[in-house]
């Protein structure tokens, strides 16, 4: 799994050599396709998806991969040996950040095979986020960051271009107890459930909780990557939410997909001593159904998300 994690991070240094040259490297702007989730395909996309495949094809540490990218699932090719691990990813986060400079980010997440033998299949992707293995992002910002947890705590490497390489320079990240933000498109309120509009004002500390409590007011910080809206917060505390909401009929579950944004963010804040929710449920408790399943996603400060699921519970009647 070592080496797995490598061919990852090799992925990223590539990717980062190509996003931090931006216009340089005639890497903006799009490539004029639609994908499976029906959004523009951007260069960087594509070329992310690439790389972090070709990477990972032939190394014979995989049975089986699946990409934001892409519609259904990636065989490894009956040339290489086929190994052990399932890899789920988004290569490029934050698409709409591209062309602007802002940070973005690859996420994944790394199960064993169910399958006994031979190619691995669509079964060995739809794993619970409780059985995951390792999980992590990389985060292309004003320095590339590789943020991993295979279960024993939340680590974090830089990478130094003079020698190449992601030395460790977070090591063990726990979400600060004190949460200092929250994160949410704040422009789809008037296409929230009220007990998002009640979540959302009581963490303005304009409204009390149902014990009569109120906060003081956090901060507001939306960056429109969620890697980096959550990075922020692993580190400076505080909550990430992407509601389902009326704005869009796609997104009436929300508009993040489960498998390779939401779990792996999950594992890595619970390892922190976070915790995520769809509203009702942890995220890492959710079966999923289909590969590019949409789901709301709640994710930061334990205490935080927790109070979402109470305002829901209060004024969403979901019990
Ligand atoms: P992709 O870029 O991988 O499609 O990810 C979705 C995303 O860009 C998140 O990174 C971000 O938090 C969110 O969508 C932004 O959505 P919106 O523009 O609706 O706020």
């Amino acid at each position: 799994m070592t080496s797995l994690l490598y061919d990852i991070a090799l992925a990223g240094k590539v990717i980062a050599s190509q996003t931090s040259r931006g216009g340089l490297a005639e890497i903006l702007g799009k490539t004029g396709a639609t994908n499976i989730q029906g959004e523009e395909v951007m260069k960087l996309d594509e070329l992310a998806d690439r790389m972090i495949y070709r990477l990972n094809d032939h190394t014979g540490r995989l049975a089986v991969m699946a990409s934001e990218e892409q519609e259904d699932i990636l065989p490894v090719s009956s040339r290489f040996p086929i190994g052990k691990y399932v890899l789920l990813y988004d290569p490029l986060d934050g698409s709409s950040n591209i062309d602007y400079n802002v940070s973005i980010g690859t996420i994944f997440a790394i199960y064993r095979r169910l399958s006994q033998s031979g190619h691995g299949t669509l079964e060995d992707c739809l794993q619970k986020g409780r059985d995951l293995i390792a999980a992590g992002y990389l985060i292309y910002g004003a320095s590339t960051m590789l943020v991993y947890t295979s279960g024993m705590g939340v680590h974090g490497f830089t990478l130094d271009p003079t020698v190449g390489e992601f030395l460790l320079t977070h090591p063990n990240i726990r979400i600060p107890e004190k949460p200092k933000y929250y994160s949410v498109n704040q422009g789809y309120e008037k296409f929230w459930s009220d007990g998002i509009k009640h979540y959302t004002r009581y963490l303005q500390g304009d409204e009390p909780d149902a014990n009569g409590n109120f906060l003081k007011g956090f901060s507001m910080r939306y960056i429109g990557s969620m890697v980096a809206d959550f990075h922020r917060n692993l580190l400076g505390g505080g909550i990430y939410y992407y509601p389902a909401d009326s704005k869009n009929p796609k997104y009436t579950s929300g508009k993040l997909r489960l498998s390779y944004e939401g779990a792996p963010l999950a594992f890595i804040a619970e390892q922190a001593g976070g915790t995520s929710s769809n509203g009702t449920t942890n995220l890492l408790d959710l079966q999923p159904e289909g590969l590019h399943q949409r789901t709301p996603l709640f994710i930061g400060n334990r205490d935080l998300v927790e109070k979402a699921e109470e305002f829901i519970r209060i004024f969403d009647h979901q019990e």
